[in-house]
């Protein structure tokens, strides 16, 4: 192992020795990696196939037979994808994409004198070190982007804290990409933030997120309990560390941050003018005018705080990062607050407190390895997301009754029943809370937050398996699945839509104090053509199984889903997808919700003008693909669809599900869209990784290569019966 400065230029090759890895078999889902240091320690533990797909290493499978059907594909995808299921029955896997994450865990670590291993430390640079640009040396938003100022600072700022040289080639590199985009002096808001707390950036040059807001009657419709999950939760730890203008102790290093990230003298920086000052390449959604104006009054505040109010506001924001801590077991809603969260607890508890050595343990339930390194995930993984769908796709396509894949689905069913949530949170009412009783969330049940449409993927997912195959055992009661669909019930929008944690709480002018710069849409809960299919199509199978429970009120919440749904139709005749990209992702969701209440190609003006759209896109390999850059989303801008350069297995996927569920009549495109599917996978039964299929806050890519399992296997299976039921099997 090499000292402190000495990290090697070539970072395609591990830094430690990927041999030694492995991941942890846990009970709840929970993703965390070892290092065995000791050969004993590994022939105790054998590192096994899970342990080397996830880490990029070679399998050297036998070839499964080949493939003469989309039945016989998908059966080869699911031979593969079980022997990378975990023992406690869910699909483990990286969630990766933003870059903006790993600095909140380096700072936030550093700042409390939280230590980390040296492995960890080698691979968490590794994993910065391969997703520079390779023609700057910078990094972008995310791993798919340009390289901005924002990216670069904080990822140049993460690995020299992680203990490379500035005169590392890298950092030279970086260092000269920085600087031409005018330094770390127009970094967004967030970039400010971390900055300022490891004391490389003043105060100053940041505009003023007063915890005042907290003490605010709640009737005020710009209140921050209004605002969507995400903001609010980093909102409250962000406003108590900028009340108290929290700043760590000043090392040799910080002096030496405070000359390498600048293109003048720190001393010599006027801060106060930095404020409204964001890169240009950096910025998406512009400050509105009303929004400068408030900055202005509100920092004429900031001179003449009054001190017992300050207080007021810390002492709220305090009291709601502890709740917050003790109703995710100190993971919070997710890393970007998990680390805010960390900071204020450290200072406040100090290192000696429960809650510091809590918040230290649970780092690690973001952390992943992968080929290229050690990265912090979006959240704690996409557990019960990537769980939900491919169990229903082997149900659906029938590979779920055959014997070899029984075992398999009736863990997966222990896995899902101990992820549902069964108490609403104990800090609750009060502490803006949606109730959780009987939902299910995105990753874990610790995490332990509704999202609509994974409750509804969890309760469809339950009820496709208990409900519909004979050899699995009843592991969720009836009563539990009447909760979900209670908890379901309180979520929908005046619409008819629902939004994704929460029912939207706050106006649609907020969105004009949105003070992130790089994100978009983000200050309240919007509706979502995704979030509303998940919902209503579980309500709906809940309601086949049994037609008794809250039928009324069940059918009355389809009909408003449905026409929520035909009003965000667009004119091109897709629907605009938040969450996975983007118009195929979303149009084949809202195609399945139209089929629900009879709307097909044959029967409804919208499913058609849907499905020409789709078609429309459809390449000449009979594959389509398209990029997370939406064009004209940027901005006020309605969003277009753009290709990607090449197809997308995924993509293509997602279109051809979208054609079957509006029962288009030509098989053609259909039989196309197998065969391109089917070229793609490799002898094993895999699909190699392709492009980024995810997407949030308009501009932020992310990663589920799950979706290459669940989405094809579905599809292909799904193609089986379409095709034998047009006679067109031999078209493939
Ligand atoms: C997610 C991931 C899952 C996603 C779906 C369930 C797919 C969606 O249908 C509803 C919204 C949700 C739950 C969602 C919201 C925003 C998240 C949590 C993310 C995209 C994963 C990462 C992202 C989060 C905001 C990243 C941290 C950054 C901040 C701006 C705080």
């Amino acid at each position: 192992m090499w000292s402190r400065l000495d990290i090697p230029v070539d970072s395609t090759k591990p830094f430690t020795d990927y041999s030694r890895w492995r991941l942890r078999d846990t009970t709840d889902g929970s993703h965390l990696w070892d290092y065995l240091h000791t050969d004993e320690e590994c022939a105790a533990r054998p590192q096994t196939d899970k342990d080397r797909y996830f880490l990029g290493q070679p399998l050297n499978l036998p070839a499964l037979p080949e493939p003469h059907s989309p039945l016989d594909s998908a059966r080869n995808g699911f031979e593969f994808y079980k022997k990378i299921q975990s023992p406690d029955g869910h699909w483990a896997g990286e969630y990766g994409g933003p870059m903006f994450l790993l600095v909140g865990f380096v700072i936030g670590s550093y700042a409390t004198g939280m230590s980390y291993s040296e492995v960890e430390r080698l691979e968490l640079i590794r994993y910065i070190l391969n997703h520079a640009n390779p023609i700057d040396g910078g990094w972008g938003l995310h791993t798919a982007g340009v390289s901005t100022a924002f990216g670069t600072a904080i990822n140049y700022v993460a690995v020299r804290l992680l203990g490379i040289s500035a005169d590392h080639p890298a950092m030279v590199k970086a260092r000269a990409t920085l600087h031409k985009l005018g330094g770390a002096t127009g970094v967004p808001s967030w970039g400010k933030f971390w900055l300022s707390i490891l004391g490389v950036y003043d105060w100053d040059g940041n505009n003023p997120v007063p915890p005042e807001l907290w003490v605010l009657p709640d009737w005020i419709p710009f209140h921050p309990w209004r605002w969507w999950i995400h903001t609010r939760t980093v909102y409250v730890p962000m406003s108590y560390l900028y009340g108290i203008r929290y700043t760590a102790e000043i090392d040799p290093l910080i002096l030496s941050l405070r000359e390498e990230l600048y293109t003048q003298p720190y001393d010599n920086i006027d801060w106060p003018a930095q404020r409204n000052n964001v890169c240009a390449v950096d910025l998406y959604s512009p400050h509105s005018k009303l929004y400068d104006w408030i900055n202005v009054v509100l920092d004429m505040y900031e001179h003449c705080t009054v001190p017992p109010v300050r207080q007021a506001g810390l002492d709220r924001a305090y009291k709601l990062v502890v709740a917050e801590d003790e109703n995710t077991g100190y993971q919070t809603l997710g890393p970007v607050s998990k680390m805010m969260n960390l900071i204020v607890r450290a200072h406040v508890e100090g290192p000696e407190s429960d809650a510091y050595k809590r918040h230290a343990a649970a780092r690690y339930d973001f952390l992943w390895l992968a080929g290229e390194g050690m990265m912090v995930c979006g959240t704690n993984g996409s557990q019960l997301w990537d769980i939900g769908f491919i169990t229903q796709a082997l149900v659906e396509t029938g590979l779920a009754r055959e014997e070899a894949n029984q075992e398999s689905l009736i863990k997966a069913l222990g896995w899902l029943d101990q992820c549902q949530i069964q108490r609403n949170p104990p800090y609750f009412e009060g502490w803006y809370r949606h109730r959780t009783k009987g939902a299910w969330p995105f990753s874990t049940k610790t995490q332990g937050y509704t999202v609509s449409d994974c409750t509804g993927e969890g309760l469809k997912s339950v009820l496709y398996l208990q409900n519909q195959l004979d050899f699995t055992p009843k592991r969720v009661s009836e009563r539990r699945m009447f909760d979900a669909v209670d908890t379901l019930l309180t979520i929908q929008n005046a619409d008819g839509g629902f939004a994704s944690y929460e029912l939207v709480r706050g106006p649609a002018w907020l969105e004009l104090f949105n003070p992130a710069e790089v994100f978009g849409n983000i200050m309240i809960e919007y509706e979502y053509p995704e979030c509303t299919t998940s919902v209503i199509t579980s309500l709906s199978i809940f309601h086949k199984h049994y037609p008794d429970y809250r039928a009324a009120e069940i059918d009355a919440t389809i009909r408003g889903a449905i026409k929520y749904l035909h009003a965000a139709q667009r004119p091109e005749g897709g629907w605009f997808g938040s969450w996975g990209i983007c118009f195929t992702y979303a149009t084949m969701f809202a195609l399945e919700s139209l089929a629900l209440v009879g709307e097909t190609y044959a029967t409804s003006t919208s499913a058609r003008r849907a499905c020409d759209f789709l078609l429309s896109k459809q390449r000449a390999d009979g594959g389509w693909g398209e990029s997370y850059r939406v064009r004209g989303c940027a901005g006020a801008g309605a969003g277009l669809w753009v290709d990607h350069e090449q197809t997308q297995v995924v993509g293509t996927a997602w279109a051809a599900m979208a054609l079957m569920y509006a029962q288009y009549p030509d098989p053609a495109p259909i039989a196309r869209a197998v065969r391109l599917v089917m070229s793609r996978q490799l002898p094993d039964g895999s699909w190699p990784q392709e492009a980024i299929e995810g997407v949030f806050n308009k501009s932020c890519a992310i990663s589920y290569p799950n979706f290459k399992f669940a989405f094809t296997i579905w599809m292909l299976g799904k193609a089986q019966r379409y095709l034998e039921e047009h006679d067109a099997l031999r078209l493939v």
